[in-house]
Order: structure tokens, then C-alpha cells, then sequence
């Protein structure tokens, strides 16, 4: 009966993750999925997250169903944490927010959206941009386009050419942004750039998708946000998807948010029944324990206060080892550029490795990068530094 069924590739992330957990090398570095160790190569449990959870614990409370739209206290949370204390969209009641399966839940969800109330139009995403992007829009049956972004020439934005494509677009074009540390560029837009920006989406009547998988290890967690902020005062319709996989070091516990900023209360309550019927469709309502964890800690001044300054550390910790890889590869090729390293931002450095280099460090020094050339930051610590300068050098060393 299933025969017909042919084997998945695999994909290019999730399955070189797999791919390292299983290599043999008795030395071997991780720095292709997006995961944050810490200066001991361990992935955190962090201390507000472990607190959150000892009063979870001690309540006891039942394992009872959430309603399809996820826990009240949860979507709350990421409304003041995403679009700030301040923000009138969210006082007037104009944002219909959910509960979501982790960033990707988020996106999916709002393509079955776009795909059921806007099925005319299609979606830009950056060139380049995260791989899963173009997988989750294509899989729910929007076309999927993309504009300029990356120069490599000059590890820039190409930003006149992406406005001068936004500005081609038709009306109610959707066009998905990365307001913060761009997965996998590490380059973002200037506040200039997002402003003018935003005059195009209304001008043309375009329909931003907003993916945050970063908040925080960029340069803050208000200052990283400020993008939607500014959206949402220009009176721009849109969507967010946030993700506190990474700045909760929360991965497997599936904790997002999807929200969609209307014109109305009455259009945000529609909307929100509406992402509801999708839920309910899809896995009927979402996970407990990471919403818990997630709301207690937002919900609360001491524990928000301990994340928030948890936040900055890690984000300090990714910066410093920019610098150490800068650093001794300056040292050892002298005469070639690797500031791209401190001037790229958040998680990931797109290092212009060509994919046979990233083939060979993976095969000769089993240190792991995607083989576009993105390079997980967040994977090197002291232990490792020296060792992947030593193995990048030498594969980067003219022969
Ligand atoms: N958006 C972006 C831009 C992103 O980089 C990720 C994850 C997500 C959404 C999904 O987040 P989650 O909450 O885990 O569903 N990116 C890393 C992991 C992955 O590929 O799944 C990565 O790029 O390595």
C-alpha cells in the first residue's frame, strides 16, 4: 500500500543535527543548528526557567486541556514582551494572539491563514533566508518569491535593490522580515532603512509577516522588537510570529506566538476565531508545561528581571566569542577580512565558506556548519576557539 511513498531527504538543518549526534570523531564541534551552549558546552536550563518551574511543581495543578488559542497568561505574556507595555494596537484590543507550537507553529499556522482569507497572494522572503521559511509557505500552497538581501561583496544589505523589488509588489503581497539578528546573514535592516520600509507596506498595501526567533540577542529585548513597535505605531496591518526557543533556551518545549495586528477589537476577535478553527483543525490546542514556564516567568517582576539579565549574558557570551574567532583569524591569515564576524549579529555568521571548505572542516576536523557557510556563534566557547580558528584557517589557507 505504501509503496509509492518515497524516502524524505532530509533536510538540511535538522538532519546534519542528526548527523552530528551520531558522527564517530572523537572531536567534534557543533555549530550548525541554531542552539546556544554555554562557556561549558552545555545547553542551559536557565535559572529563572528552573525557578518558574519549582513553583510549577509545587502548585501541582492537573494536566487539563488548554483551549485551542493556548493559555490566557501565556498570550498576554508575549503581547507586552513583543510589542512593548506601551503599545496602543494591544491597549485598544486590536491584536489577536495565540499560543503556538514554537516559531515554526507560528508560521505554519499563519500560512494556512494566508492560504484560506488571501488566496491571490503570494510571499517574499529574503535572499537568502532561513531554509525552513520557503518549506513552511510552500508546504500550505503560497507561492513563495524572494527579494534581494545579502551582498556578499561587501557583507551588506542590498538594501536600494530589496525596496526597489518590495516596490513592484501587488497589493496584499505578504513579504516576510526578520526584525532582528536575520537567520542566516546576521545582518539586519537600520531603523532608517525599517522606516522606509514600512512607508512602502502602505503605500503599496503590502502585508508584513514578522519572524522573530531572536528577541534579545541582538542588542536587547525592547531594543530587538523595536521594528514591530514601530509597525504597529505606523498603523500597518500584519502578522508576528515570535519564538522562545532560543531566548529561553526552551527548544523542545514548543513555546511561540502568533499575533495579528488588526484594524479593530472586532477584527482581532475574528481573526483570533478563525487562527482557533485552524488550531482545532491541526492538533486541536497546544502544549501546557512550556506556556507555564514562559508565563510564570514573564508574569512575574523577580523572575523576568533574573531572565532578562540571563538574556543579556548569553548575548554577551555569543559577542565575545565573535571577537576570539575575529581575533585568531586575523592572526592567522593575516590580510584578510574577518570583521563580517563582529559586524554580523545575533546567533549566526554567514562566513562566505564555500561549500566544499565547509565539507572539509566537517570531514577533516568534524566541525559542523551549514553548507550554505552559516556558522552557529553560539557553539564556540573557550574549549573550542582555538580549534575551529586552527581548522577554518587551514582550509581557508590558500593551497
Ligand atoms: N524562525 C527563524 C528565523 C528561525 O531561525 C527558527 C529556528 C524558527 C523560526 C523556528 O523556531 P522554533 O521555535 O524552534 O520553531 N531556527 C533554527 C532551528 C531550526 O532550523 O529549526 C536554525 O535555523 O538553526
Amino acid at each position: 500500500m505504501f509503496h509509492h511513498v518515497n524516502a524524505y531527504p532530509g533536510d538540511p538543518i535538522l538532519s546534519l543535527f542528526q548527523d552530528f549526534q551520531r558522527a564517530p570523531q572523537a572531536r567534534k564541534v557543533n555549530l550548525s543548528i541554531g542552539l546556544f551552549y554555554d562557556e561549558n558546552g552545555a545547553i542551559p536550563v536557565l535559572e529563572s526557567v528552573r525557578n518558574a518551574a519549582a513553583r510549577i511543581a509545587a502548585q501541582g495543578a492537573p494536566h487539563t486541556y488548554l483551549p485551542m488559542e493556548g493559555s490566557a497568561p501565556f498570550r498576554e505574556a508575549v503581547q507586552r514582551v513583543v510589542f512593548g507595555e506601551a503599545c496602543a494596537a494591544v491597549r485598544e484590543r486590536r491584536v489577536a494572539t495565540l499560543q503556538t507550537l514554537g516559531g515554526s507553529g507560528a508560521l505554519r499556522l499563519g500560512a494556512e491563514f494566508i492560504k484560506r482569507y488571501f488566496p491571490d497572494s503570494a510571499i517574499w522572503i529574503s535572499d537568502p533566508s532561513w531554509d525552513n521559511h520557503r518549506v513552511l509557505f510552500a508546504g500550505a500552497q503560497i507561492e513563495v518569491h524572494s527579494y534581494p538581501y545579502y551582498d556578499a561583496a561587501s557583507n551588506g544589505i542590498r538594501f536600494d535593490a530589496m525596496l526597489a523589488t518590495l516596490e513592484t509588489l501587488p497589493a496584499r503581497s505578504f513579504v516576510l522580515l526578520q526584525p532582528c539578528c536575520h537567520n542566516p546573514t546576521g545582518l539586519d535592516l537600520t531603523r532608517e532603512q525599517w522606516r522606509a520600509v514600512i512607508a512602502c507596506m502602505q503605500a503599496r498595501g503590502l502585508i508584513p509577516f514578522i519572524d522573530m526567533a531572536y528577541q534579545g540577542f541582538g542588542d536587547g529585548l525592547d531594543d530587538d522588537a523595536w521594528a514591530i513597535r514601530a509597525m504597529s505605531d505606523a498603523g500597518v496591518a500584519f502578522l508576528v510570529s515570535n519564538s522562545f526557543s532560543k531566548n529561553f533556551s526552551l527548544y523542545g518545549e514548543r513555546c511561540g506566538g502568533l499575533s495579528v495586528v488588526c484594524s479593530s477589537e472586532q477584527e482581532a476577535t475574528h481573526v483570533l476565531t478563525q487562527m482557533q478553527a485552524g488550531v482545532r483543525r491541526a492538533y486541536s490546542s497546544p502544549p501546557l508545561f512550556g506556556a507555564q514556564l514562559v508565563a510564570q516567568v514573564l508574569g512575574d517582576a523577580q523572575l523576568y528581571a533574573q531572565w532578562d539579565a540571563e538574556v543579556a549574558a548569553m548575548r554577551a557570551r555569543i559577542k565575545s566569542m565573535r571577537t576570539g574567532l575575529r581575533d585568531r583569524l586575523r592572526d592567522a591569515l593575516p590580510g584578510r577580512a574577518f570583521d563580517y564576524l563582529v559586524e554580523q549579529r545575533g546567533m549566526f555568521s554567514y562566513t562566505g565558506l564555500r561549500a566544499h571548505e565547509v565539507d572539509a572542516l566537517r570531514e577533516r576536523f568534524g566541525v559542523y556548519l551549514l553548507r550554505s557557510g552559516r556558522l552557529c556563534v553560539a557553539g564556540l566557547n573557550a574549549g573550542n576557539l582555538d580549534y575551529v580558528a586552527e581548522a577554518m584557517a587551514s582550509v581557508l589557507a590558500p593551497q
